[in-house]
């Protein structure tokens, strides 16, 4: 049956991006910046790179005309980025240079009525930051709140929303399996879990440097959004599950709206030796307890399904988020967890994820019930897929009716958590211009705009139509029997 789904009045629309994977043409060092932890990667390991391709959106020079593309689809609002290596120089003064352009940026959002969204740290940090080990040294937190102070001042004018990190949990994991730049000396297990503690530590600083600067703004934090759920109601995988929810998101989110750490996971791994003692100070307790988060961001892609480890123990996948399934190699001799693929589930087998827009329905009620009602936007949600030139039709525009439905379908679940009194306020889909994604570089395509990387042409895809309608009339129809089918691709 076909039913119209209509969303409260004043709900944001638009998409999100992030600097490294729009902004630059390249390395930027001989426009006087500094390197970033990606750049080094790219000069080093080039052939981890699909097809070994760079960041090629050009925003930095072609900004306007992608924020026209963003008007033209009626958003309401856009979340940037700020890149550190740019904005802070090695000395660790302010890059004026790097103002400038961002005012100018960010200025040209604000002309265009969007509700401005700016990242802080979205998996870019200076290499010289990640030489001495990134966010598995204390270091990072006072260089964090220098970095954040630069941003609140010189822009706390023009931004009405602020994100701390995007995906705290892909920054403890990914640089420690070579997926995100690290040096090799730095992977350790013990690095890894310090980070579970300085991220949250470092988040909480930078709040207390907001709170000097800008007392009454918003400032949030962007988490993955998937309900960690148990392979079944075993005790052992029940368990499992309780810790990887500890490890891979209460351990960010609990601090960062409870003011709590959820010390139960520190006390698991003390018991087991494992646990490196010099990471908490004791005024970290008070930082947590004094510095909150007003909103929070939910990236949602894929469910986080958890299993019992069995048989071998001595290698540790800790990204299962990031489905690059790479593993960590820590010699050990008890059971933390794995991750678990269903058995037939629904799945977008382009990017080889399953498709379960109810888990993150699952997490909306989760906020709602257990964190306070905290404000919630869906800050990431998106299709990717390799290769659409297939879908393309004989004017040249592709197709793609499976982004449209995956789209409906989570929208469909985000009303019903509305419904159910979840304060969700707004939707920003990852991302409307393809962009360069990572080591995916430009593998995965998510955008409603396609990028022709010979030429450099922003092309509507089918679905930027029908996401321009649904920006204007706050609405969009379902035919509710369509729910949980395969897409059509
Ligand atoms: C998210 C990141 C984004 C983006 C997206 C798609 O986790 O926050 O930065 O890269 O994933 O990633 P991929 O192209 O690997 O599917």
């Amino acid at each position: 049956m076909k039913k119209t789904i209509q969303f409260p009045e004043g709900f944001l629309w638009g998409s999100s991006t992030a600097s490294e994977q729009i902004e630059s043409k390249g390395n930027v060092v001989e426009e006087g910046y500094q390197k970033s932890n990606w750049n080094w990667m790219f000069e080093q390991e080039q052939e981890k790179f699909f097809e070994q391709r760079f960041a090629e959106n050009d925003f930095w020079n072609r900004y306007e005309e992608d924020l026209t593309i963003a008007e033209e689809m009626n958003f309401s609002t856009i979340r940037l980025s700020i890149s550190w290596s740019k904005l802070i120089k090695e000395d660790n003064t302010t890059n004026q240079k790097a103002v400038d352009k961002y005012r100018e940026i960010f200025k040209t959002a604000k002309d265009k009525n969007m509700h401005l969204i700016v990242c802080l740290e979205h998996f870019e940090i200076p290499q010289v930051i990640n030489e001495y080990g990134g966010f598995g040294n204390r270091k990072i937190i006072d260089d964090m709140r220098i970095f954040a102070k630069a941003a609140f001042t010189e822009f706390g004018d023009l931004v009405d929303r602020w994100a701390i990190f995007n995906e705290a949990l892909a920054n403890s994991a990914a640089p420690m399996l070579g997926i995100h730049p690290s040096l090799k000396e730095n992977r350790t297990f013990a690095n890894y879990l310090r980070s579970l503690w300085i991220i949250p530590v470092a988040q909480a600083a930078v709040i207390e440097e907001f709170k000097k600067i800008l007392p009454e703004g918003k400032i949030g934090s962007i988490f993955v959004g998937s309900k960690i759920l148990p392979r079944s109601e075993e005790k052992e995988d029940v368990e499992a599950a309780k810790l990887a929810e500890m490890m891979m998101f209460r351990c960010y989110v609990d601090p960062a709206i409870k003011g709590e750490f959820p010390m139960e996971m520190v006390e698991h791994f003390k018991s087991l030796d494992e646990w490196p003692e010099d990471v908490i100070h004791e005024e970290d307790f008070e930082l947590f307890k004094n510095n909150r988060i007003n909103w929070v961001g939910a990236n949602y892609y894929k469910p986080t399904r958890i299993a019992a480890e069995e048989g071998e123990v001595e290698n540790f996948d800790v990204t299962g988020a990031t489905g690059a399934g790479s593993i960590f190699t820590h010699k050990r001799n008890y059971k933390l967890f794995t991750f678990w693929a269903k058995p037939g589930a629904r799945m977008n087998k382009h990017r080889g994820m399953e498709i379960s827009p109810e888990t993150l329905y699952a997490r909306l009620i989760d906020f709602k019930d257990n964190y306070g009602n905290i404000e919630v936007i869906i800050t990431e949600n998106g299709m990717g897929v390799s290769n659409e030139d297939r879908f393309r039709n004989e004017e040249g525009q592709i197709q793609d009716n499976y982004r449209i439905q995956f789209f409906k379908e989570h929208l469909y679940w985000v009303k019903k958590a509305i419904d159910e009194g979840a304060n969700v306020t707004g939707f920003t889909m990852w991302t409307y211009i393809d962009n360069w994604s990572w080591v995916n570089a430009y593998k995965n395509r998510y955008g409603y705009i396609e990028l022709d990387l010979e030429t450099g042409k922003r092309i509507w895809k089918k679905s930027a139509f029908w996401a321009k309608e649904l920006h204007k009339t706050n609405s969009f129809e379902i035919d509710e029997d369509s729910l949980g089918k395969e897409l059509d691709d």
